[in-house]
């Protein structure tokens, strides 16, 4: 039977902490099942208290010993930690716990992984390891001391003295318990060093596993590159001697930020051309600079309280995104963060799982690490700067690192710099951070006298909790075309505040045709029913990249859901203007290969299911076969000298510019796949010499029924490489046929490689097959059962990933009543599971009744 429903924590309910903490010092006597863990903590009364009780947070821990100023106390244990009386004036707690890292599954907290120990605390796994305040809002010093058997013994801050079997470790800035960390095991380093604009001198390091030291030399030049782009355009600057990342298998996210060292997946620091694909490489670069950027936005400016999560999130995801853009092209990451915002955020925010930037009320934390904290944060943070310009965009993070360095900061104290620094009132823009939901925005348009008047409609349907929406502050970024393909107004900013707007340009010789919300100025679904010739003529002749792709994409969307309704498909346009593009060869070849990639089968479906129209899975996937066959025979005659354009004579480097010839030449491959039944893939397997292309040309064997003797080569060449050996899980499943995609995951599921308590093998499996809807959604409801089984299985585990991966059955409500009812009883069935964690309980009763 499960507990009773877990209480929510309120935003609203927030009191400062009634004990700060002046220093901190931790000895950890590791051992795999019985460390030691001695604390001693200088506390003081906090003057702004509104409350004198003394409580800290422990959760699975053994209490040893508790003195306060050398006396021996008990302390009472409560809900969640202890209390103890204590004095009214400064004073030193020392505690000794033990705790079995070997045990710890949930990978919160310090645990194990193939040998090596290390932590993850954020969000609260810190009190896991010791009793302690584990709020962000509590910040220190902390001095660390590490005895154990293992080489390497790793902390925080700067290394201040070591001998044979121990190590001393200062962090002199003050952070809150989330950004500890602690590393210990046999591992080696790839060294280098970066010299900062003042001139310091930083050590870098970035430790593997023995023979991983091959797979290290990007993962450091990421890092120099981010701490050299950090300083030049946001003049932040690193502030220790050195700075370390490690490398983990067994990792419940990407990377954590902790102070000086980052610990990181393996899946997203190691790279190697010969095991990584170019996404790999970029996915990498990317997450290194994250967590580097989060040095200053996170770690010196903290968070409050978890409701201010976005503040770290939503800033420093914009932060990695101005990086990439500014490392690669800046239309092509622009275009891919928006697919993924509209895969993700959209499809989050347009169901039940919706909720605000910053929430209200939740009940485990960890449920809210989610593309509307992060990836929606991050486009917020971008409207401001749309909205205020780049000049006082600067200013106001000047003055946000000025006046709160150092502090434990609200969303309310950002929001607040801007306005302070532009003397902008920003009130209205506020509800983006309270208001979830995404905003529609219909656009009609009248042209007379020489006057062209757009009209723009708000409206954000309701979302759980939350029935009526205001109207939000909307940077819209529109250009006009002039009838024979010329700019006659370029890009400006209209300023969408009220439910509805018009906006004229006057003087124009000719009915233009508009560019509407260029590059993506805001996350909102636009809504104009314009004809596919207009839709051609912009994918032809619009001067914003973004948009440019954006029309190609909305033409193919036309196409595909006419072919699922039945309806007339404007088919020859999309196919004469795609030829058309494809065959530019002024536009860069990643360009180009974006629009190779039709809209995705969930984006259909919800796109489906906006118009009213209950979705298919297996029609929509039908839809998209029949259009890149359609493509294929168009194209014909043009894919081998197209393909051969696009060979990569150079050695391999994973740059923009050989990665978007790739993917183009990868994208040509899919449409002469359909023509050549895997011949061209099989050359191109045999061939190949890079991650990129021999995964690329094996999904294709795999989608032409031709990929036995591949998989079986591939397993063998790579059976040693665990990130590799996810790749060959996922792609199986990935590209399954609707009717086996089931079937080849229970198969799986028995592979002796498939270690499940690996958050990166699960996920490769049971990812996989989410990522598959046309398999998911299939009529039997194999797949719902299958991967509720699993989930179960999992969930008292490692309850964070079970938890996050509930969220493939979030869209039970867009689909037919068979499905609904099948998917239903599956929730029903792991929310009932004997002993569920309260993770997935919250997730799995909002996804219900929400
Ligand atoms: N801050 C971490 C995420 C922690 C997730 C805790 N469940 C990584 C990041 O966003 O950089
Ligand atoms: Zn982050």
């Amino acid at each position: 039977m499960k507990d009773a429903a877990p209480q929510p924590i309120y935003l609203a309910d927030y009191t400062p902490p009634a004990f700060l903490i002046d220093t901190v010092e931790l000895t950890f006597l590791l051992n795999p099942t019985a460390t030691r863990v001695i604390s001693k903590i200088r506390f003081t009364p906090n003057p702004n208290a509104t409350s004198k009780e003394f409580f800290l947070h422990g959760e699975e821990l053994t209490l040893i010993r508790a003195t306060i100023d050398g006396k021996e106390i008990t302390p009472e244990f409560v809900e969640d930690g202890l209390t103890a009386d204590v004095p009214d004036a400064p004073f030193t707690w020392e505690t000794e716990v033990e705790i079995a890292p070997e045990d710890n599954t949930a990978l919160s907290g310090l645990y194990m992984s193939n040998g090596m120990y290390c932590t993850q605390c954020e969000a609260e796994g810190f009190r896991r390891i010791t009793y302690y305040p584990d709020r962000p809002d509590v910040m220190a010093p902390f001095k660390v001391r590490i005895e154990g058997t293992d080489p390497v013994l790793l902390s925080n801050g700067n290394p201040t003295a070591s001998g044979d079997g121990w190590a001393e470790w200062h962090d002199p800035w003050p952070k809150p318990a989330y950004l500890f960390a602690l590393v210990a095991g046999d591992l080696v380093a790839r060294d280098d060093s970066f010299t900062t604009m003042s001139g310091k001198e930083v050590d870098l390091k970035l430790w593997v596993r023995p023979g991983d030291e091959g797979k290290t030399a990007f993962g450091m030049q990421a890092l120099k590159d981010s701490m050299k782009w950090d300083e030049e355009v946001y003049g932040r600057e690193y502030d220790l001697d050195i700075f370390q990342i490690v490398a983990v298998s067994d990792f419940n996210m990407g990377a954590m930020e902790n102070k000086g060292l980052n610990i990181f997946n393996t899946s997203a620091v190691l790279a190697s051309p010969e095991t990584s694909t170019d996404a790999n490489f970029e996915r990498i670069e990317a997450i290194i600079a994250h967590e580097y950027f989060h040095n200053w936005t996170g770690n010196r400016i903290t968070c409050r309280d978890w409701f201010q999560l976005s503040l770290k999130e939503g800033l420093t995801v914009f932060r990695d995104q101005q990086f990439s853009g500014d490392m690669r092209s800046k239309a092509v990451c622009r275009i891919n963060d928006v697919s993924a915002l509209r895969g993700r955020q959209f499809r989050e925010d347009n169901g039940p799982l919706a909720h605000q930037v910053q929430p209200d009320s939740f009940v485990e934390i960890n449920n809210f690490y989610t593309a509307t904290i992060y990836e929606k944060g991050a486009e917020l943070i971008g409207m401001m700067k749309t909205l205020v310009g780049d000049d006082a965009y600067a200013k106001a993070l000047d003055l946000y690192f000025e006046r709160h360095d150092g502090e434990a900061a609200t969303i309310e104290d950002w929001v607040k710099v801007f306005e302070d620094s532009t003397g902008r009132d920003l009130t209205h823009f506020r509800r983006w951070y309270k208001q979830a939901g995404t905003p529609r925005v219909a656009v009609s348009d009248d042209w007379k006298d020489g006057t062209y008047t757009l009209t723009l409609r708000q409206s954000t349907p309701p979302t759980p909790g939350q029935d009526e929406k205001l109207p939000q502050h909307i940077p819209f970024a529109v250009g006009l075309l002039n009838p024979n393909g010329d700019e006659v107004v370029s890009t400006q900013i209209l300023e969408l505040t009220e439910a509805e707007q018009s906006f004229t340009f006057e003087g124009l010789a000719a009915k233009p045709v508009p560019s509407l919300l260029r590059h993506f100025s805001a996350p909102v679904i636009l809504e104009r029913d314009s004809s596919p010739e207009e839709r051609a003529f912009l994918l032809a002749h619009d001067t914003d990249p973004f948009n440019k792709w954006e029309a190609g994409r909305t033409l193919a969307k036309d196409v595909l859901v006419a072919l699922v309704t039945g309806e007339d498909a404007p088919l020859e346009a999309y196919l004469d203007a795609i030829t058309v593009m494809l065959r530019d060869e002024s536009l860069d070849p990643a360009f180009r290969a974006l629009t190779l990639g039709l809209p995705s089968q969930d984006d259909l479906a919800q796109t489906l299911f906006d118009a009213g129209i209950t979705p298919d899975p297996q029609k929509i996937y039908r839809a998209q076969q029949t259009l890149w066959q359609a493509m294929a025979e168009h194209l014909q005659d043009h894919l081998p000298r197209m393909m051969a354009e696009m060979d990569v004579t150079e050695p391999f480097a994973p740059n923009a510019e050989q990665a978007g010839k790739r993917a183009l030449g990868l994208g040509l491959l899919n449409l002469l796949n359909r023509l050549d039944g895997g011949a061209a893939a099989q050359t191109l397997y045999d061939k190949a010499d890079n991650m990129t292309l021999r995964l690329g040309a094996l999904g294709y064997l795999l989608q032409a029924q031709k990929g036995d003797a591949a998989l079986a080569d591939f397993r063998k060449q790579f059976e040693d490489d665990d990130l590799v050996m996810d790749k060959w899980f996922s792609l199986q499943v990935y590209h399954a046929v609707p009717d086996e995609a089931a079937d080849v995951v229970e198969k799986l599921s028995k592979d002796p490689a498939f270690n499940w308590k690996n958050p990166n093998r699960f996920r490769a499996l049971f990812g996989a097959l989410a990522m598959n809807p046309a398999g998911f959604h299939h009529s039997s409801g194999k797949a719902y059962e299958l991967g509720a089984d699993w989930l179960i299985k999992l969930d008292p585990v490692n309850p964070q990933i079970a938890a996050r991966m509930t969220s493939a059955f979030e869209t039970w409500r867009r689909y037919d009543a068979d499905r609904q009812a099948m998917m239903k009883a599956q929730i029903e069935r792991m929310l009932n599971a004997e002993g569920i964690s309260r993770d997935s309980q919250e997730m799995l009763g909002r996804i219900l009744n929400g």
